[in-house]
């Protein structure tokens, strides 16, 4: 790997951890440590443990100011995490076949996904999977649809990858949403079974979000609630949820042959292992106690810390702080609206009225 045609100063690195000192990952995981990442990188000693660990930087940049030589650890572990992708990406024998179920949702899972530019999606589409089958996307509709669904799960039986967006409805055998005369609920259960495995992509297909919020009129749930093996599932929450955490997933499981480390919620912990406070940029300023009181204040437009109008960025495991939305350019605390926890279980009913302060205690065991 040449460091040297890029603009860090990496070479001059001499391990003094300021980095490691301020990193929010290392702070509740000893093995991500910057400093001994950076050291590894000199020795240019890559072992997989190592390309792994590369996957929890949540790209803060919490260490960029505090290096005494401009080394920005930051863009370098990008550097060598996007080469390591590249690079295993291109070494696939087969694209691996994608059949993509849409229930009840916004679209706004799609539409996320659509507009992610590392890599982007013609990329995605085009080069790194076979995507046989995606409501919203493919040219064919009705019976013909159907027909390469169909298609598709008895030739790729076991070996296809399947993933689901929007919730399920289970109230009356499932009614309330079908497809080519199939509920949702018969839809799942059987194209789960014979997947190789399932992401669930965002709160609605994870959780039921909301269109499970209370009342609840049809009784909609996640897809945990119905798939048969549920070692085989991975939940990608958020509404919407981040392309990037769904994409590096599906990387990490092609590039290393196995799930990623999974949180109690089945959301990976790379991912979802802290809380969005932890990585935010208006921190110091809610340890300092200066809060915006109302949108569009003074304090509120001096980018002073969320929490008095309702942030939940306290209580909330994601990491959009770091890697952001719309090509890694911003995420709501940045654009000014305090996080409504959309990647947590009920987060609908839990987290409202979603401008009052949330009591921290209440949700941090
Ligand atoms: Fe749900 Fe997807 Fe929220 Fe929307 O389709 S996670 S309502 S942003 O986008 O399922
Ligand atoms: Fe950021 Fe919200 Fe935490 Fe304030 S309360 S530091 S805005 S995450
Ligand atoms: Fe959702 Fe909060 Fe991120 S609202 S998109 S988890 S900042």
């Amino acid at each position: 790997m040449n460091f040297t045609q890029f603009q860090f100063n990496f070479e001059l690195c001499f391990k003094c951890g300021a980095c490691s000192g301020v990193c929010p990952v290392k702070k509740r995981m000893d093995e991500f440590d910057p400093r001994k990442i950076m050291h590894i990188l000199h020795l240019g000693f890559l072992d997989n443990s190592t390309k792994e660990i590369l996957w929890y930087c949540v790209q803060c940049g919490k260490c960029i100011p505090v290096c005494p030589m401009d080394v920005k650890p930051k863009y370098v572990i990008k550097f060598v995490r996007d080469s390591i992708i590249r690079d295993g990406l291109s070494k696939l024998n087969n694209k691996p076949t994608l059949v993509w179920l849409h229930f009840m949702s916004c679209t706004g899972c799609t539409e996320a996904l659509l507009r992610s530019e590392f890599p982007s999606i013609k990329e995605v589409i085009l080069d790194v999977i076979n995507l046989e089958y995606h409501e919203t996307l493919m040219p064919a509709a009705g019976e013909q649809a159907e027909e390469v669904l169909q298609q598709t799960i008895e030739k790729y039986k076991k070996n296809y990858l399947c993933v689901v967006e929007g919730a399920i409805p289970v109230k009356d055998k499932g009614v309330y949403c079908k497809i080519g005369n199939k509920t949702a609920l018969e839809l799942v259960k059987k194209i789960t079974k014979n997947a190789k495995f399932t992401i669930a992509l965002g709160t609605c297909a994870c959780f039921g979000g909301i269109p499970a919020a209370a009342p609840n009129p049809t009784g909609a749930v996640g897809v945990k609630d119905i798939i048969e093996d549920k070692q085989k599932l991975i939940n990608i929450p958020g509404c919407p949820p981040n392309p990037y955490n769904f994409l590096a997933t599906l990387f990490y499981i092609f590039i290393f042959n196995k799930f990623p480390s999974l949180d109690e919620f089945k959301r990976p912990i790379f991912a979802y292992g802290g809380v969005i406070h932890d990585y935010c940029e208006r921190l110091d300023y809610f340890e300092e106690k200066k809060f915006a009181e109302a949108f569009g204040d003074e304090k509120h437009r001096k980018g002073y810390c969320l929490y008095k109008l309702g942030c939940k960025g306290p209580v909330t495991h994601a990491n959009c702080p770091g890697i952001k939305f719309c090509g890694n350019l911003t995420w709501p605390v940045s654009s000014g609206h305090p996080c409504i926890g959309c990647t947590e279980p009920h987060f609908w009913d839990k987290f409202t009225p979603f401008y009052e302060p949330v009591e921290i205690e209440k949700f941090l065991k």
